[in-house]
């Protein structure tokens, strides 16, 4: 009856199921119940009101037994949740990075891919991290949904029962790209797991040194290109040291790209607009970035040519 794609989908589906029956039980029964009494209660037939006062048991019923069914309602969400907090111990980990709008998930020996392959049948706990802002991880078919904050570290996991692939959904809104914020989980046999990741390659040592990992770890290249392509923000190509348009206030004025460029437009975004973009599409890294980081992503610009 229930699909066995996870440990999680009987609990959540019975909770689900459970709550819906009660529910349509008292939209049906209580409707039902609303056009008998004005029916039977109608001016017509009932023209003199009844005042009914002082039931101790008509109190007592309404009061208990809604009472039980919330109660009981609770009990089943409580049940089903419990487990999904619980990390069995032993179980695989794969750190899964959301950003600004891709997911990566790590694996042991700094191994790096862009879909969640799993073996069947073993527990895996997915350690969830955002350099940005707040992202989801939701398995629909495994009923699995958590959120990916920053600054605070949160877990999921599961175990998965079926072979094949599933859609992996970032559930809370991102910014521009969040509709195309997806990935997929693939479910293959242990043998066939263990080749694919003996042949996932090690995360390359970065070329451009600890600034463009900073600006990488921050999901900073998701918005800014390299290469000169335009995103949803200005290129960092050939910006170091160039005079730039901006917008201050609604007025257009020149500056020089600098550091104190550099470090404006990283804490306070929305201070010097560059170009065309819009307003408010970037938030302040203040919390983030500290000014040692910015130091070190400013050598890193000035070498960008
Ligand atoms: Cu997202």
């Amino acid at each position: 009856m229930f699909s066995n794609a996870s440990n999680f989908v009987q609990g959540v589906d019975t909770a689900f199921a459970i709550i819906v029956g009660i529910s349509l039980f008292f939209l049906i029964g209580l409707t039902a119940l609303m056009i008998y009494f004005v029916i039977r209660y109608s001016r017509k037939r009932h023209p003199k009101t009844e005042y009914v006062k002082d039931n101790p048991w008509l109190e007592a019923t309404w009061i208990g037994v809604p009472l039980i069914i919330v109660l009981y309602m609770f009990y089943i969400g409580w049940e089903g949740f419990l487990p999904m907090r619980q990390v069995p111990e032993g179980a695989m980990k794969v750190k899964a990075i959301g950003k600004m709008w891709v997911y990566e998930f790590e694996y042991e020996g700094n191994k790096v891919s862009d879909t969640l392959v799993l073996p069947i049948d073993k527990p895996v706990r997915i350690d969830l991290y955002s350099p940005d802002v707040l992202h989801g991880f939701s398995v629909p078919a495994f009923r699995i949904k958590e959120d990916m904050v920053p600054v605070k570290d949160n877990y999921t996991w599961f175990k998965p029962g079926e072979l094949g692939e599933f859609d992996l959904f970032c559930t809370v809104y991102c910014g521009l790209s969040h509709s195309s914020m997806h990935s997929i989980v693939k479910i293959v046999p242990e043998l066939e797991f263990n080749k694919w990741l003996a042949a996932l390659p090690v995360r390359k040592k970065e070329v451009g040194g600890q600034g463009k990992k900073i600006l990488d770890k921050n999901g900073c290249f998701a918005c800014h290109s390299v290469d000169g392509t335009k995103l949803v923000g200005p290129t960092f190509k050939g910006s170091y040291g160039s005079k730039i348009k901006v917008k201050t206030n609604g007025a257009v004025r020149e500056v020089i790209f600098d550091e104190k460029y550099l470090e404006k437009s990283i804490y306070e975004p929305d201070a010097d607009i560059s170009g065309e973009y819009p307003q408010g599409l970037m938030k302040s890294y203040k919390k983030v970035i500290s000014k040692e980081d910015l130091v070190v992503i400013n050598d890193y610009l000035k070498g960008l040519k």
